[in-house]
C-alpha cells in the first residue's frame, strides 16, 4: 500500500511490469480484494446472480440520488436532450442477456506480469440488462453529419498514472448506432445495484468490460476522433512504448466449473476416480462459439466437448454451456485443460499471449486435480 514517500510515484507512474519472479504486491492485493471476480462454481449459472457477477471499478462506485439523476446527450447534435427518470421510463424497452468480461481478465498469469488488477480467469459474469436502446436516444438527438465518435462519461472521478479523469469511454459512432448497445436501468429484472453502475450504464453487447461505462451522466457525439485516457493510452496491445492497437470486442474463451471438491489453501481439486461429467461456458465478443476441445491429461490429447443447444432465451451475446464425458481411470496428479473456437476460426492459445498491459489474456484454463482411487 501507498506510503506518504511514495505518494509521488503515482503522479506520472507509467504501468510497471514486474520482476521475473517479482510477488504480489499490496497495492495489487488491494485492487483485488475491491474488484472481486466470478467463483468458477458460478459457471452453473445460465444468468449470473448479481452479487456472484464480477465487479470492477478503477475509482470510487460514486454515491448517487437516482431521483435527481439527469443523463445529458451533447454535442454534435441537432437537439441536445436531458433524459430523468420518467422520460427513461417513457421510452422503448429492451432485454438483453449479455456475457461481460474485464480485458484484464488473465493478467496475474502472464509473465513477466503487467502490474494493475491481478485477475486470473474470474472477471466474467452473464446478466439479464434492461433498458433503452441508444440508437433510440441518439435518433432522438439527431446526430450530425460529421459525426465519427460517441463518448460516454460516469459520475467517478480519479487519477491514473498521472491524468485525472472522470471515467470516459469513446465508441465509434457506427457501433454506438448498430442497435445492440443499451442505456440500461435493471440488473437481472432489478434495479441497477450501486457497485454496477446505478441508475444508468452503457452495456455494448460483445466489447470487453471497458466498453460498459456505469454511472452514466453524459453521452457526447464528437466530430473528431475520442482521444480520452480510456481509450487512447489505457486498453492497447503493445509490446513497449509504442501507441499499440486498441482493445476491442472479447476474444474467444472456455472455462470449466472446477470438478470435485478443493483444498483450501491451493484450490486443487480432489476428484474421485471413475466417470465425471465436465460442464462450463464458452463465449466470444466475436459472434457464436463454434467448438469447445477439452484435455484431461494436461494438454496432450484433446477431445470435443458438446456443446448445448443454444437457450432461445439467451439470445447472441450469452455464453453457451458445454459439457464433456471425462472417465478418470489413471489416479493421482493431473491437469484439466479446455479451449473454445469462435466462428471467426479464433482459438485460445496454450501460449501465453503477451502485451505490456495485460491485454485479453485468453491462454487455456488449466485446473490441477488429484485423481484418488474410490
Ligand atoms: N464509470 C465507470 N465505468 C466502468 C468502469 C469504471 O471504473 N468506471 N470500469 C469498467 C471496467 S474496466 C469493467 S471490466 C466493467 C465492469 O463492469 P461490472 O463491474 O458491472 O462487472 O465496467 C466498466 N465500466
Ligand atoms: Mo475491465
Amino acid at each position: 500500500m501507498t506510503s506518504p514517500n511514495s505518494v509521488q510515484r503515482f503522479v506520472s507512474a507509467p504501468a510497471r511490469v514486474a520482476a521475473p519472479d517479482e510477488a504480489l504486491s499490496l497495492d495489487e492485493l488491494q485492487l483485488a480484494a475491491r474488484n472481486h471476480g466470478m467463483p468458477l462454481e458460478a459457471l452453473r449459472y445460465d444468468v449470473t446472480p448479481a452479487g456472484l457477477h464480477y465487479l470492477l471499478v478503477h475509482y470510487d462506485i460514486p454515491f448517487v440520488d437516482a431521483a435527481g439523476w439527469r443523463l445529458a446527450v451533447t454535442g454534435h447534435v441537432a437537439r441536445e436532450l436531458t433524459i430523468d427518470l420518467a422520460a427513461r421510463r417513457s421510452m422503448p424497452r429492451t432485454t438483453r442477456r449479455v456475457t461481460f468480461e474485464c480485458a484484464g481478465n488473465g493478467r496475474a498469469r502472464l509473465s513477466p506480469r503487467p502490474i494493475s488488477q491481478p485477475w486470473l480467469t474470474e472477471a466474467v459474469g452473464t446478466a439479464e440488462w434492461t433498458g433503452v436502446p441508444l440508437a433510440a436516444v441518439l435518433r432522438e438527438a439527431g446526430v450530425l453529419p460529421g459525426a465519427v465518435d460517441v463518448a460516454f462519461t460516469g459520475a467517478d472521478h480519479g487519477i491514473e498514472r498521472g491524468v485525472e479523469q472522470d471515467y470516459t469511454r469513446g465508441l465509434r459512432l457506427a457501433d454506438a448506432m448498430d442497435g445492440e448497445v443499451l442505456l440500461a436501468d435493471e440488473m437481472n429484472g432489478a434495479p441497477l445495484p450501486p457497485q454496477h453502475g446505478a441508475p444508468v450504464r452503457l452495456v455494448a453487447p460483445g466489447w470487453y468490460g471497458m466498453a460498459q461505462v456505469k454511472w452514466l451522466q453524459r453521452v457526447t457525439v464528437l466530430d473528431r476522433p475520442f482521444d480520452g485516457f480510456q481509450n487512447a493510452t489505457a486498453y492497447r496491445f503493445k509490446q513497449g512504448d509504442e501507441a499499440g492497437e486498441p482493445v476491442t470486442r472479447i476474444l474467444p474463451r472456455a472455462l470449466m466449473v472446477p470438478p470435485g471438491f478443493p483444498d483450501f489453501m491451493s484450490r486443487v481439486r480432489i476428484v474421485d476416480s471413475g466417470r465425471h461429467l465436465l460442464t462450463g461456458r464458452a463465449w466470444s465478443g466475436w459472434g457464436p462459439i463454434a467448438g469447445v476441445e477439452v484435455s484431461t491429461d494436461g494438454g496432450a490429447s484433446w477431445g470435443n466437448a458438446a456443446l448445448d443447444p443454444a437457450d432461445p432465451g439467451a439470445g447472441r451475446w450469452a455464453w453457451r454451456k458445454w459439457s464433456f464425458e471425462w472417465a478418470a481411470v489413471t489416479e493421482g496428479p493431473t491437469e484439466l485443460l479446455c479451449r473454445a473456437t469462435d466462428q471467426l476460426g479464433q482459438v485460445q492459445p496454450v501460449e501465453q499471449p503477451w502485451n505490456r498491459q495485460g491485454m485479453a489474456n485468453n491462454m487455456v484454463q488449466r485446473i490441477p486435480v488429484l485423481v484418488r482411487g474410490s
